[in-house]
């Protein structure tokens, strides 16, 4: 790659691919948030540890979950939602690390979305022959808001549809540091992720973790 296809933002160099109408890939966008975005992580999981919920039709997921934020989604055998509190440990989720919301902003503005300001952040932990079936994000109430997504770790193939379940889904490869700004009429496309395949990463060992920024009020 010559220095000169990377735009100077945050003082660093990435690439940018416009995907679908709204949703923009940063590869590498996260390189320079990462020692803080991981040492935040911890923090959280300390907090709030990753955990396998069940869908609303009694599956246990393969993907395990934590959110930080003033709430975080939940799902259970009664549905989906948002909740103040994690089930958990009866007490509100880890608030929202300044390094996260900085990413998140930053990207999102790289994206076209000045000023996103995401009240939840789920944190998904894939295994290896960890995956997520194709669904769409509409638990949120502001579908104008997009969704930031960032990956950490071992690599995944992103599975992105459109906006009918049959839409045959195209494959991206996520790899550690790159960003997604899901905005526009992408933002309720449905999409999924193939199962994990094996690896060690060098930060993140033998996972994939996904963080994903909402604006869910
Ligand atoms: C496109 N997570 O948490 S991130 C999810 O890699 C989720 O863990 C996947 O789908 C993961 O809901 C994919 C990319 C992503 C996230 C949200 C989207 C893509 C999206 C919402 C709308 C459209
Ligand atoms: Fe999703």
């Amino acid at each position: 790659m010559t220095r000169d296809l990377f735009e100077a933002v945050a003082d660093v160099r990435h690439s940018r691919e416009a995907i679908a109408d709204g949703a923009v890939l940063l590869r590498g966008f996260a390189r320079p948030f990462e020692s803080d975005v991981i040492a935040a992580l911890h923090g959280i999981i300390v907090r709030a540890p990753f955990r396998r919920m069940f869908t609303p039709g009694g599956h246990q997921m393969s993907v395990a979950m934590t959110n930080c934020g003033s709430v975080g989604w939940v799902t259970d055998r009664t549905g989906y939602r948002y909740d103040g509190i994690d089930p958990n440990s009866g007490q509100p989720w880890p608030s929202m690390p300044a390094a996260f919301l900085k990413l998140a902003a930053q990207a999102a503005a790289e994206g076209g979305f000045e000023g996103f300001a995401p009240d939840a952040c789920l944190v998904n932990c894939y295994e290896p022959a960890a995956r997520m079936s194709l669904h769409q994000d509409k638990d949120e109430r502001d579908f104008t808001a997009p969704i930031v997504s960032v990956s950490l770790g071992l690599p995944a193939i992103f599975l992105f549809g459109g906006p009918k379940r049959a839409d045959k889904p195209h494959r991206y490869r996520l790899a550690h540091g790159d960003v997604v700004v899901w905005g526009g009429p992408s933002r309720l496309f449905f999409h999924g992720v193939a199962p994990l395949a094996d690896g060690q990463h060098a930060l993140m060992g033998r996972q994939r973790i996904n963080l994903t920024f909402r604006k869910t009020r």
